[in-house]
């Protein structure tokens, strides 16, 4: 069994894009039994093409057997649908950009037009992309290995853990060095280079501002970036 997780997607279908042509191409050269594909959550914001992504992905997801983990960023999307006022919190976000991608024009100035926007946002989401962004599960575990958007909070077991950590925890998380049930596998808060740990490895490479999306390979003990 082998997975391809990938990070923090951000909007950029062109890199998406050039991610499944190298998973495919690593299949090839060395095909597997059975193939995952783990998106860490979101795949939306900041970048240009967010309604692009989520089209890329429902169409993967047809012919791969992949998992897409809901972020903090699709958490917002689908609060600011019911709940206008979030839209300051989440267009400084990028959520702007996820508007427009959807066609929309997001010149907001009182709450009037933020509830016309949130109504318009609902009305321009396909079908299929709501149910997409609604299905989203908040982890993934797989034999040593745990993905999740964030994080987890540390010395809380993993089934007592609640979804407003494993979408937003950055710190606490991020600092703590002893081991987690298990090796956790994360993006959410960008650095340079994928960063590999005792207790977990982030592959939030920024893809939306550095045009590097980072795709980790695990297969038994060889972990690679593909
Ligand atoms: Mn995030």
């Amino acid at each position: 069994m082998r997975i391809y997780a990938v990070g923090d997607i951000h909007g950029r279908a062109d890199l998406l894009a050039n991610v499944f042509k190298r998973i495919d191409s690593d299949r090839a050269i060395s095909p597997a039994c059975r193939v995952i594909e783990i998106y860490l959550g979101d795949l939306i914001d900041r970048g240009p093409a967010s309604r692009g992504v989520i089209d890329l992905l429902i169409e993967r997801g047809s012919r791969r057997e992949i998992v897409c983990l809901k972020g903090n960023h699709e958490d917002l999307a689908l609060r600011f649908l019911v709940d206008p006022s979030l839209f300051a919190t989440w267009t400084k976000l990028g959520g702007r950009e996820t508007l427009m991608s959807y066609g929309l024009t997001p010149l907001v100035r009182g709450f009037d037009e933020q509830e016309a926007l949130a109504r318009a946002f609902g009305g321009a989401l396909p079908p299929a992309h709501r149910s997409f962004l609604m299905g989203l599960p908040v982890f993934y575990a797989c034999g040593d290995f745990l993905f999740v958007h964030a994080g987890i909070k540390p010395g809380l077991a993993l089934e007592r853990q609640r979804e407003m950590d494993l979408l937003w925890i950055r710190d606490e998380f991020l600092d703590w060095d002893a081991p987690f049930e298990k090796m956790i596998v994360h993006g959410h808060t960008p650095v340079l280079e994928a960063d590999f740990r005792r207790n977990r490895i982030n592959i939030d490479t920024g893809a939306y501002a550095t045009g590097k999306l980072s795709c980790l390979r695990i297969e038994g003990v060889d972990l690679r970036l593909v």
